[in-house]
């Protein structure tokens, strides 16, 4: 540290310069975040110093909490659903697995996740010890559930299906899942931390919720579709009690135990996260995502029409294509088998994907 204090002005210029050199998202395809909405921003700046690692304090801000979660619920259909803010989906899915894990004692057990799943699952499965068994995927990027059988045994302590994977924003068969998890009695986790805030406000929602009898818990992120401040995950329960096998004594606090990963952990977002949705409404949110899946209609068939075939169609609006190029000045990521990848934000307006089809246009005729 610096021996006397660095003067405002000269800190702010400092400060300013370095900003300038991170990307505006406007060329960003390849981020699940997004500038926050408006209404996030402002919610977030009056929650600066709210901490709801120490609810007691805090009471105002930890109702909010309670309220993002009794809407995260409501959404996923069941008004009586448990959970708490995160981080974002890592966290979440790691939780998720520590629930598992506590909930069936097994000598040396293990997960069973689609290949597409996140890379936080790698992280959740080292940190507690667990096996991580990977279900292949079939033609359309979904978890094979005909393979699924063989790798379920008495030690499987949870099951995975992710809504809105990662690399191909696909959904995988969540009610085939369903069935496997209350045929066999294992604890069913499903990753909606992209999906969860795209696939309710579909025209066709996809079945993937708590109205599936065999799911327990949900991942859910309001730092990725539901445009807050970063961070903002959820995780849902759908029987509140199951927390308690990760509640620990916190006897100086202003509450007696708690369950959480974090323990300082931030208002300001959560606020920010339940701001949106109460703005928004389901109405708002649906012509969110009606726009983001209609801009990705048209980048799919301009992209087409410049002869790259999509790798899938994909149920939410993470875009890929068989295409081993990209236009200079835009970032757009590649996923593990090397299709381009463009997640379609709602950063990404229609003159955004214009323009990036344009210059696309460019460098086939250069
Ligand atoms: N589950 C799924 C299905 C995800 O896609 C992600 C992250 C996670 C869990 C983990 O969530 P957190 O990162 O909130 O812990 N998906 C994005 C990814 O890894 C996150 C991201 C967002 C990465 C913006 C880069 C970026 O610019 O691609």
């Amino acid at each position: 540290m610096r021996e006397y204090g660095c003067p405002e002005k000269e800190l702010f210029s400092f400060l300013a310069a370095r900003r300038e050199k991170d990307l505006g998202y406007r060329n960003i395809l390849s981020s699940m975040c997004t500038t926050p909405h408006p209404i996030a921003a402002k919610a977030h700046a009056m929650f600066l110093e709210t901490n709801l690692g120490d609810p007691g304090l805090f009471p105002g801000t930890a109702s909010l909490e309670e309220m993002l979660v009794s809407r995260l619920g409501t959404l996923m259909h069941h008004t009586g659903a448990g959970g708490y803010a995160t981080s974002g989906g890592t966290e979440s899915n790691l939780q998720a697995l520590r629930i598992a894990k506590k909930h069936k004692p097994a000598s040396s057990p293990n997960v069973v996740v689609p290949a597409s799943s996140h890379f936080s699952f790698e992280k959740a499965c080292d940190i507690l010890g667990l096996e991580m068994r990977t279900v292949p995927l079939d033609a359309n990027f979904r978890m094979d559930t005909e393979a699924l059988d063989g790798m379920i045994d008495r030690n499987t302590i949870c099951l995975v299906g992710v809504v809105g994977t990662t690399e191909y924003g696909m959904v995988d068969p969540i009610e085939r899942l369903s069935e496997v998890a209350e045929d066999r009695e294992i604890f069913l986790h499903v990753d909606a931390a992209f999906g969860g805030m795209v696939v309710p406000f579909l025209e066709r929602p996809i079945p993937f919720d708590f109205r599936l009898p065999g799911v327990d818990s949900i991942s859910v992120d309001p730092h990725k579709m539901g445009m807050s401040t970063i961070p903002a995950g959820c995780l849902l329960v759908r029987e509140p009690k199951v927390f308690n096998a990760l509640n620990i004594d916190t006897p100086y606090l202003t509450v007696r135990q708690e369950c959480t990963l974090a323990g300082t952990r931030p208002g300001a977002s959560v606020a920010s996260a339940l701001a949106v949705l109460e703005y928004l409404g389901m109405n708002g949110m649906r012509a969110v995502v009606a726009g983001c899946m209609e801009n990705q209609r048209r980048l799919i068939e301009g992209m087409e029409t410049l002869g790259y075939p999509r790798a899938v169609t994909p149920d939410v609006n993470v875009a890929t294509f068989v295409c081993d190029r990209a236009p200079p000045g835009w970032r757009v990521s590649r996923t593990r088998f090397g299709h381009m990848r463009i997640v379609c934000m709602p950063h990404v307006h229609r003159d955004v994907v214009e323009a990036f089809l344009s210059d696309m246009g460019e460098i086939d005729a250069g």
